[in-house]
Order: structure tokens, then C-alpha cells, then sequence
């Protein structure tokens, strides 16, 4: 799905600031509260996450729909052109209304839908927009939510009196089996847009490299009114908007309007990490014109090696959140350039996109900045505890299938991705035939959707990896390990020990493995002589030493700890206001631990790290 774009032939306009709110019931909202304006709204703004805008515990723990509204008038001279109504995500389900009128629906909190309003109901004054929003997540659901959507702590313990009174006193909430506050709204951000009524519906860029040729397959797909057979122009420009490549291509009726085609750059700058260059193709159809952004560059895994231009290269670098102060998961530019400029500070070079795709804005970013990113889906917390097979009581396949989907048809052209996650910490051990029989044909789904075939894993729990049958049959074998902390904690001399147990275990299978989480909760402004638990100088120590021992393995491609930053959670006996695994705090100051790292990243080159014969740490 493309970008809206502003250029000679398409308008954008954008819906975002200040709605209007309301809360509704848990199970609907009300036939009024989306044909009629809001009886008795308040402000709020978009895009960002509602729970935090007020200071009122009913929306920060808010279970079920909310509604959103605004008006918005449609310049006169746009009238006749096709327009579209677009949302980059609304967490975790939408129903959307224009002037009391039903367009739709989406289920799924972290990627676009539109809706095409051109024949629609807009008119000439005032359109109300409304947006009925809910924030429900159960096992039909990604992420993951408990089934009967009702927390209780303590449920399980005998020693309540009268559970049943207990329970029935509580008051129904989310409880998410997923360790980050389940933020919901509009999220990201709102445009209308225009295109002409002959467009270009989709850009698929591949690039391959010919000794010092750049070779950029495309495939172009259009939208006719008229079942007439017509040309596409491709023109590659470079960073200084110079043409370097030239092609053209006939879209024909009988061939869904689609073409494909190939321009080749010579003497071609490629896309690096840390060293971005990229190149825009200018698809120009009729009178349509689209401007799509690409990196030449290869992406392939070879051996127990990630080559990235041919050569191996070495992650080191976070998971992360989008989640800040206020805005809860809203998109902030202005944090993700300073995250970004924090991760060169750091010399890291990549991070995955736990647990969910995010802004369309920040792969954009870093396509420019040079910064890789592991995209993953939605799907974490499938695993259902209880002895309950997740494989047969969950009802997320069919959604699975649709999140790989929509993920890579959205992310499919940036440079920066070079690898596809299927899902966080599956349970994968207790039911492993089921775990196997689910994920490969989502593993090969995602082979197929992508036109680049890139490498495609999914991220494993610190688990009983003999058992475990999936893990092994991904690309990359990507494991979220806590020795030193969940597991050993407080021992990483044993923690050490039991590492490298596992390792010896991996270093049989001939793939490249990976940390994708590893990491110590450190609460800042604690300090220790003995380099306990939860103080800043265990963390330190904890990647240090850990450090020490990947790095004696030439299988091990990458490092990638938990968490970037602090972040948010539901509230429990297991989180200090929030999770505190950051190497930096929530408002982005560094821990001991990431001074510690900085100085380690520092001597990891992006590439080639393990083939050199001294190593860092
Ligand atoms: C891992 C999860 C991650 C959690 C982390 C933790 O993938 O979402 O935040 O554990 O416990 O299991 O800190």
C-alpha cells in the first residue's frame, strides 16, 4: 500500500490535532455517538494514544469502545478528483462513519486502511468523521489478549476468601498477555488524499548488483477507467535528482494493469548501514505521478552468515517500543529522530520492531539515516498457559495470515528492512508438532508475499530449545534468552555457563543465531558495591559478560538487548512503574549500562566482526 504523497498530481490533506472523545460501552457504543456529534465530548489529540492524555484513571484503564470526531471541509477545487480517507492505525479495532454513513471497518491496531469516499457522502459544508475505536484484545486477537478480558491478580491463590466475591467486585479490564500497556487510539496519523481516476495503485522495487551496476526490477500496478492498453514511465533519480536510469513499460487490460520492467544504474551507490544512499523512482502513469524511495542493496543469509551487499554483517543494536510519555504508542517524529541520534551514539546499527510494525515514518527514517530494522508482526502472546494448546483455542490464524500480508505489501520497498518477523515467543515447546504446523506455512507466506524473498524468522522464548521444532526451521534463529536474570538471575557465572550450553546446542544446527532480547531490569539511581540485582552496575556487568561469550561463537550475528528504552505495562507485582530493561530511561538518559555499551559497540564493526581475528569485548 503506498505512502499518500504530495506532489503535481496528488493532494494531501491532513486530518490530524485535536478530535473530539468520548468513551463508550465495553461490548458497542451508541447509533448516536457516530451519526450525531458527541453529547458531551472532550478534546483529544491525534495522532497519539488516548490512556494518557487525561488525568483520569477510567481512561488510562478504559475496557472496550471509544468514539472520535471531527469535521473537516473538502477544498472546492478538489471536487472530481478521486479521494481517499487514510489511517496509518487505530488500535486495535475501527469502525469509521462519515456523515452518519457506515464506510467500514479494520481489525488490527498497527497497520493502514483507507477507504475510498470519492462516490460517498461528502459534501460541500461540514463532514463529520467518526471513529468508533476498541481496545479489546482476547484470543481472537494480535497481540494476544485473555480470554474473558478480565484482570485479577491474585485469582489463582487460595488464600483470597470468597474468590468469587473478589472477582465479581473487580472491574473488567484488559489483561494482555503481552508485557507492554496495551495503548489504543488513533495512533497514527489521518490524511485525505487525492489521486486522478487513472492511478498507480502499487510500486514494487527488487535491486540486484552487477559489479558495479545497480539492476532495479519493477513492477507497477494501475487502476483504469478504461480497458485500453497505456505506458509507464519509470525515471530513477538520484540523490541530487539527476536522471541515472530510464524505462517504460505498456499496462494492458488483459493483464490486470500491471507491468514489469528493469532500469539499470551504472557506476550505482549502494544502500549501506550507516552509509544510506538512496534513489527515487518516479512512476509516472497518465496523469498520476508517484515517487517511491529505494536503497540498492542485497539482502541474503549464506551459511551461518547475514550478508548484507555480500558481506556479513553484525547486529548490535536493541528491541524497542514505540511508547513515550503522554502520547503513550502515538507517532512522534521528533522522538524517533532523537532515538535514531541516540543509536549512533551508541554505534548500534539496527532494532526489531517489537512486538508490532510501526510508523510508516520511522522505516522512512531510517532508510535515510542507515539504520536496519527486523519487522515484526503483531503476533505476541500466543501461548495460553493452563496446559491450553494456544494452536487450537486461539482464532488468530486467519488474522496472522492477513497481518504478514499487510505488513509486507506496506514495508516491502524500504531498504532498511532486511528481515521479516512472524511473531514474539510463540509457545513453541509445549505443543511442538502444533507450533511446527502453524508457522511454516506462515513461514512460507511470507517468502511468497515478498518480492525481495528476504530472510524470515520469528523469535523464540527462553525455552526447551531440544523440543522446540520451529525455531530451527527459520533463517536466522533468533532467541530471547534471560540467563542472569529470569533464569539464574543474579549468578552470571552460572548464567554463563548455562549459555553456552545452549549455544553448543545451536552451533550444531549450521544457521546464524542471534540475541533478539536479552536483559536485566535496572532501576536508575541504583547503585552497588556487589553489583546486585536491578542496580545499574548488574546491567553493565550483565551485557558485558555476556558479551564476552558471544563472542567466542562465529555463528552468533548479533545483539540485540531488551529494551532500548524503559516503557510502559500494565501495573503488577513484576513491573516498578513500567518495565525497566531500558539501557535508558523512558525519557531517554543512559543508564550505566549503556555507557558500557557504547564503549563495547565502538570496537564492533557493522560488517565482518567475527572473521576478524582480534576480537572486542
Ligand atoms: C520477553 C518479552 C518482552 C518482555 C520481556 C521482559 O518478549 O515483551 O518485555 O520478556 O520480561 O519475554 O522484560
Amino acid at each position: 500500500m503506498l505512502y499518500p504523497q504530495l506532489n503535481e498530481s496528488r493532494m494531501r490533506i491532513d486530518l490530524n490535532g485535536i478530535w473530539r472523545f468520548q468513551t463508550a460501552g465495553a461490548e458497542a457504543y451508541e447509533e448516536n455517538q457516530v451519526k450525531k456529534p458527541l453529547s458531551q465530548p472532550m478534546t483529544m489529540a491525534v495522532p497519539a494514544s488516548y490512556n494518557d492524555q487525561k488525568d483520569d484513571v477510567n481512561l488510562r484503564s478504559h475496557y472496550g469502545w471509544a468514539v472520535y470526531q471531527r469535521t473537516f471541509k473538502v477544498p472546492r477545487h478538489l471536487q472530481g478528483e478521486r479521494l481517499i480517507l487514510r489511517f496509518g492505525a487505530v488500535t486495535h479495532q475501527a469502525e469509521v462513519y462519515l456523515n452518519g454513513q457506515y464506510l467500514g471497518s479494520h481489525k488490527g491496531g498497527f497497520l493502514p486502511f483507507e477507504f475510498d469516499v470519492t462516490e460517498r457522502i461528502l459534501k460541500k459544508g461540514e463532514n463529520l468523521l467518526s471513529v468508533a475505536v476498541d481496545n479489546r484484545v482476547n484470543f481472537g486477537t494480535l497481540p494476544v489478549g485473555n480470554e474473558n478480558n478480565v484482570a485479577f491478580f491474585g485469582s489463582d491463590n487460595p488464600g483470597i476468601p470468597s474468590i468469587e466475591l473478589a472477582k465479581s467486585r473487580c472491574k473488567p479490564q484488559n489483561k494482555p498477555n503481552f508485557d507492554f500497556f496495551n495503548y489504543a487510539g488513533i495512533i497514527r496519523p489521518v490524511w485525505l488524499y487525492t489521486t486522478p481516476k487513472d492511478y498507480i495503485q502499487d510500486i514494487s522495487l527488487v535491486t540486484e548488483v552487477d559489479g558495479t551496476d545497480g539492476i532495479v526490477k519493477f513492477r507497477v500496478e494501475t487502476v483504469s477507467s478504461e480497458a485500453l492498453e497505456r505506458q509507464v514511465q519509470i525515471t530513477i533519480l538520484d540523490e541530487d535528482g539527476q536522471t541515472v536510469a530510464e524505462s517504460e513499460a505498456a499496462v494492458k487490460p488483459d493483464e490486470d494493469f500491471q507491468c514489469t520492467g528493469i532500469c539499470v544504474i551504472s557506476g550505482v551507490h549502494l544502500w549501506n548501514p550507516g552509509a544510506a544512499y538512496l534513489y527515487t523512482a518516479r512512476v509516472t502513469f497518465g496523469e498520476d505521478v508517484y515517487e517511491q524511495t529505494f536503497g540498492v542493496r542485497t539482502v541474503e543469509v549464506k551459511g551461518t552468515q547475514f550478508l548484507i551487499n555480500g558481506k556479513p554483517l553484525y547486529f548490535k543494536d536493541f528491541g524497542k517500543h514505540e511508547d513515550s510519555f503522554f502520547r503513550g504508542r502515538g507517532t512522534d517524529s521528533c522522538l524517533n529522530v532523537k532515538d535514531l541520534s541516540l543509536f549512533r551514539w551508541m554505534h548500534a546499527n539496527s532494532f526489531r520492531t517489537s512486538h508490532y510494525p510501526y510508523a510508516e515514518e520511522m522505516y522512512d527514517l531510517c532508510d535515510r539515516e542507515g539504520i536496519i530494522v527486523i519487522d515484526e508482526t503483531p503476533a505476541v502472546g500466543i501461548g495460553a498457559g493452563g496446559g491450553l494448546n494456544a494452536y487450537q483455542a486461539m482464532r488468530i490464524h486467519d488474522h496472522h495470515r492477513d497481518v504478514i500480508r499487510d505488513m509486507i505489501a506496506r514495508d516491502k520497498n524500504h531498504p532498511c528492512v532486511v528481515m521479516w518477523s512472524l511473531a514474539n515467543e510463540p509457545d513453541l515447546e509445549n505443543f511442538p508438532q502444533d507450533a511446527l504446523d502453524y508457522f511454516t506455512p506462515l513461514y512460507e507466506l511470507a517468502h511468497s508475499c515478498d518480492p525481495q524473498n528476504r530472510p524470515v524468522t520469528l523469535v523464540c522464548c527462553q525455552n526447551n530449545y531440544e523440543k522446540d521444532l520451529t525455531t530451527r526451521t527459520m533463517d536466522v534463529v533468533c532467541l530471547n534468552r534471560y540467563y542472569g536474570w529470569y533464569n539464574l538471575g543474579g549468578d552470571l557465572d552460572a548464567a554463563c555457563d548455562a549459555l553456552n550450553t545452549e549455544l553448543d546446542f545451536w552451533e550444531k544446527q549450521g544457521k546464524p543465531v542471534m540475541f533478539t532480547e536479552y536483559g536485566a531490569d535496572t532501576y536508575p539511581g541504583i547503585h552497588n558495591t556487589n553489583g546486585e540485582m536491578f542496580s545499574e552496575e548488574y546491567q553493565a556487568d550483565y551485557y558485558l559478560r555476556i558479551g564476552a561469550e558471544i563472542d567466542k561463537r562465529t555463528f552468533f550475528i548479533g545483539e540485540q538487548l531488551w529494551n532500548f528504552a524503559d516503557f510502559a505495562t500494565i501495573q503488577g507485582p513484576m513491573r516498578v512503574d513500567g518495565n525497566k530493561k531500558g539501557v535508558l530511561t523512558r525519557d531517554r538518559r543512559p543508564k550505566l549500562a549503556a555507557h558500557a555499551l557504547r564503549r563495547r559497540w565502538s570496537e564492533i564493526p557493522d560488517f565482518e566482526y567475527k572473521r576478524r581475528e582480534k576480537q572486542f569485548f
